[in-house]
C-alpha cells in the first residue's frame, strides 16, 4: 500500500509548478497505478490554455470558483467545489480561475512527472519523456 501526506510532497520534487499553476503529485507513473493523480492549485485571476493530445484528464474541483471553455464550440461551463469536467474528446479548452482553484487531476496514461507544458498546452507523451531522459543519461 502507498500512503503519502500532501504536507510531504509540499517542497519535494514531485511539487511541479507551470506558469498558472502549481500542482502536487500524489501518484505518478512510477508507482504502478495505471494513472496519475495530483492535487493542483489554479492560481488566481489566470487564464491557461490545454490540449492533452496524449493524455485523457478528469479533472475535479474542491475548492475556489472559475469557469473551462470547450475551444471547439465556445461552450463555457462554471467550475466551483463539488464540480467535475473530463477531458474525454482530449478537448482544447481555456480554464479561467476567478479564485484560487484546488484542483484533483487524474490523467491517463500516468505522468512520469517530468513532463512541463508545451506552446500547445499539451503533455508529451510518456515514451518521449523516456527519450528525453535517456538522452541526457548518455
Ligand atoms: C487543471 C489542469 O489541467 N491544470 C494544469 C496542471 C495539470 N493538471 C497538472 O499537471 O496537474
Amino acid at each position: 500500500m502507498i500512503v503519502r501526506k500532501l504536507s510531504d510532497i509540499i517542497g519535494s520534487d514531485r511539487e511541479v509548478a507551470g506558469e498558472t499553476w502549481t500542482s502536487r503529485r500524489l501518484l505518478l507513473r512510477d508507482d504502478a497505478m495505471g494513472f496519475s493523480m495530483h492535487d493542483t492549485l489554479i492560481h488566481a485571476g489566470t487564464t491557461t490554455h490545454m490540449e492533452y493530445r496524449n493524455h485523457l484528464e478528469a479533472v475535479y474541483c474542491i475548492e475556489g470558483k472559475g469557469t473551462v471553455q470547450v475551444a471547439s464550440t465556445g461552450e463555457v461551463f462554471p467550475i466551483a467545489a463539488g464540480t467535475i469536467y473530463a477531458l474525454d474528446q482530449h478537448d482544447k479548452h481555456v480554464l479561467v480561475a476567478e479564485e484560487t482553484m484546488r484542483m484533483v487531476c487524474v490523467f491517463n496514461p500516468p505522468l512520469t512527472g517530468k513532463e512541463t507544458h508545451d506552446a500547445t498546452g499539451a503533455y508529451p507523451p510518456a515514451e518521449e519523456m523516456d527519450a528525453a531522459e535517456k538522452n541526457a543519461g548518455t
